[in-house]
């Protein structure tokens, strides 16, 4: 491809709301354009790395035994009706209206539409399981789109879902499957980790994230430095290695603790360290008031004491809701005589003498014995930390920030039961179908690759989803010499099977360089002042020193170079 015809719109300048790398350094280097939040085109050059990146993608889905179909991203109201999803979604499921005024989503994901087709199509054992997969737009309307393609309002989506008779059948395919997706993360070289994470609204139990590593990512992994344990922070399992304190524990007394309504002020009052007060937090679920309770340093986790009350939403309560509860705020709460559920974690049961609310306005309770003063279900709670013991026993874990680029679910039959999808038993009875739904964010995984490929110059695609092969520079487009020497390089490159971009424009020698860095294509090839004596420049995009090569041996040069790239 001749350089001077790509349409490929390069800025100088970074623009000011790009704060990712990816996002920066895609817009500069003409790979993409905004054309309203979270909404972008991809341009010609990312317009070729997507089609490397899904051509991997279907490889190793087909090659897993899926197949592939397209279905609409336009989706009748009805079906999430069905599951409820409909009332359950709030504005981030993007409606809209036919011309009979007929309701519709633009597709967030397709679960209930693969199963009305299913439903109506499959229903014998022997046509399972099967693996439907397809590469489409999504639409989400985040709140707060950003970081360009990582959180996007319309963006790139493998989503595959699969149908079983048997819960061993799914397990089967969800493995099937997280081999698939380590080899695609592998090939389209990402750095990536599988963490066990949490199953969320989605339903169904077990699910494992495929994350990259990178800076920006929103997602904090949590992962042990001595095995391969990895768990989304929400996840991660706190050990119970907490042995009772050997105190005598003291009589309970009510202390005046004035102002001081956070942890660090009361044990400031108190003079007790903060490891040795209760921390009260009370959340609200369709279930009513739950009293969260942790040690006085550690954070409650909400996803896992929403994950052990089974409940489907949790949030905060509010002030008024624990006023009317507990006759007392934020600040001097506490789980003695509390009436409410009370749940703990693991280490305010290892405590005594501890510091808790007395829920009563400028009053807490010393010398508070767990056990002796209020009754509990203990359970793992909070946020693990840093330096914590990693939960399978195997050294310390470590927090990574990571960008979720797959997801693989096992769902189970809340579809199916819900849209009344079944199967007939090998017993001729009509069985609800198991469900599995694997997915991949094929823009996002583009954006997370540059997030870590990519150095002061520009990006460095890794050489399997690179726009091109080959950045072939006549150094001066104005020497008839080096054209001549370049075209006839060009067509011998191409001719064995790379794929040459060719910069022939009459632009100087800088810009030319500037520009073939900030693309990032793998090889580079400079024709320069030595062409009449039929020498020309090689070198790797990334690292590496340019070297002089006779032009008889450039094919042979470029191979073996190629071949070593990562
Ligand atoms: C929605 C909206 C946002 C959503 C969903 C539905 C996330 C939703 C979870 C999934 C689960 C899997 C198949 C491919 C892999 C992921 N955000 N999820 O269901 F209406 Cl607005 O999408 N779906």
């Amino acid at each position: 491809m001749k350089q001077s015809k790509l349409f490929m719109p390069t800025l100088r300048e970074v623009p000011s709301d790009a704060e990712a790398v990816s996002h920066q350094l895609l817009l500069r280097a003409g790979f993409m354009r905004q054309n309203a939040a979270g909404i972008y085109s991809y341009l010609p050059l990312a317009k070729r790395v997507l089609g490397k990146i899904e051509t991997i993608v279907r490889q190793e889905m087909e090659a897993a035994g899926a197949q592939e179909l397209l279905m609409p991203a336009i989706q009748p109201a009805e079906l999430w009706e069905e599951t409820g999803r409909w009332d359950i979604y709030g504005p981030e499921l993007m409606r809209l209206t036919d011309r009979h005024d007929r309701r519709f989503a633009l597709g967030a994901t397709h679960e209930e539409l693969i199963t009305s087709i299913v439903r109506d199509e499959l229903n014998s054992y022997k046509k399972l399981p099967v693996n439907l997969f397809q590469i489409q737009m999504k639409y989400r309307d985040e709140r707060r789109p950003r970081f360009g393609l990582l959180r996007g309002r319309e963006f790139i989506m493998k989503d595959a879902y699969s149908f079983h008779a048997t819960q061993e059948s799914l397990e089967d395919e969800y493995q099937n499957m997280f081999d698939a997706y380590t080899k695609i993360f592998t090939r389209v070289g990402l750095e990536f980790r599988p963490v066990v994470a949490d199953s969320g609204a989605i339903g169904g139990s077990g699910t494992h994230e495929f994350h990259a590593l990178a800076a920006i990512g929103e997602d904090t992994i949590v992962y042990s430095d001595q095995s391969d344990y990895a768990a989304n922070l929400e996840m991660a399992e706190s050990v119970d290695a907490y042995t009772k304190q050997n105190q005598t524990p003291e009589a309970l007394e009510e202390v005046h603790t004035g102002e001081a309504k956070t942890i660090e002020a009361v044990s400031e009052v108190l003079g007790l360290p903060a490891v040795e007060s209760i921390k009260t937090v009370i959340f609200k679920t369709e279930q009513g008031l739950v009293m969260a309770l942790v040690r006085g340093d550690h954070e409650v986790n909400d996803i896992k004491l929403k994950n052990y009350l089974g409940a489907l939403d949790i949030t905060m309560a509010s002030d008024e809701e624990i006023e009317q509860a507990l006759h007392s705020t934020p600040g001097t709460l506490g789980p003695i005589g509390a009436e409410m559920k009370i749940v703990a974690d693991y280490a305010v049961r290892a405590l005594t003498n501890a510091v808790c609310g007395a829920n009563k306005s400028e009053t807490h309770y010393v010398h508070v014995d767990p056990s002796r003063d209020f009754e509990a279900e203990y359970t793992d709670l909070r946020f693990v930390e840093e330096g914590d013991v990693s939960p399978d026993g195997a050294g310390h874990v470590k927090f990574a920030r990571g960008i979720e680029v797959g997801q693989v679910f096992k769902l189970g039959t809340r579809y199916s039961e819900g849209m009344n999808a079944t199967f007939l038993d090998e017993g001729g009875k009509a069985q609800p179908l198991i469900m599995g739904c694997y997915g991949i964010g094929v823009s996002r995984t583009l954006s997370a690759v540059v997030e870590q490929h990519y150095d002061e110059r520009g990006i460095i695609w890794p050489k399997a989803i690179a726009p091109f092969d080959v950045h072939l520079i006549a150094v001066n487009g104005k020497n008839a010499d080096q054209m001549q020497v370049a075209e006839t390089v060009y067509q011998e490159l191409t001719d064995a099977g790379f794929s040459v971009l060719f910069d022939d424009r009459k632009e100087r020698a800088g810009v030319k360089f500037a520009d073939a860095d900030l693309i990032g294509l793998p090889v580079r090839i400079n024709v320069g002042k030595k062409a009449p004596e039929g020498i020309v420049e090689l070198k790797a995009r990334r690292g590496g020193e340019a070297e002089e090569i006779e032009q008889t041996n450039l094919l042979e040069a470029v191979r073996s170079l190629y071949e070593g790239l990562e």
